[in-house]
């Protein structure tokens, strides 16, 4: 069977593309799904590609992340990377690897940015390279030996 990458989006990204474009860029998150879902076909992976603004709702979905026997899941938490430890928990009691992804990069933004929690759970962090970022990080779960 084809192997599985979740690509789960927190908070407010279901508005992309409508403000901010000199942060965030002009895709959609639709246009972000579609391109994500042609590399995986290139690198004959499968994506089920979600978005929630519910902190639980992501907590749930890494579960089934790790239910499904997903391969990775790449997560953008928005602003819940900063404030969330009940994700940060999550992502250290699956067994797919984590890799967190950012559209900007928070780090060179205001102070309330530069601390991820989830971060110190996942194997790679991509960010300040748009939508670009999420196919960087499907690429780099061709790396992962399993
Ligand atoms: O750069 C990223 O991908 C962020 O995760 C985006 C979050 C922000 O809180 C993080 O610090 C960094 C914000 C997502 C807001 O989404 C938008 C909604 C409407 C228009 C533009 C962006």
């Amino acid at each position: 069977m084809t192997d599985t990458v979740f690509i789960l989006n927190g908070p407010n990204l279901n508005l992309l593309g409508t403000r901010e474009p000199e942060i965030y860029g002009s895709d959609t998150l639709a246009d972000i799904e579609a391109r994500c879902a042609d590399r995986a076909a290139e690198l004959g992976l499968a994506i089920d590609f979600r978005q929630s603004n519910h902190e639980g709702v992501l907590v749930d979905w890494l579960h089934e992340a790790h239910a499904m026997g997903a391969v990775a899941v790449i997560v953008n938490p928005a602003a819940y990377t900063h404030t969330s430890i009940a994700l940060l928990d999550a992502a250290k009691a699956i067994d797919p690897p984590v890799i967190e992804v950012h559209l900007s990069d928070p780090e060179s933004r205001e102070a309330f940015r530069h601390e991820s929690f989830i971060g110190m759970a996942a194997m790679r962090t991509i960010k300040g390279h748009g939508a670009q970022g999420y196919l960087m990080a499907l690429d780099a779960v061709t790396q992962i030996n399993r």
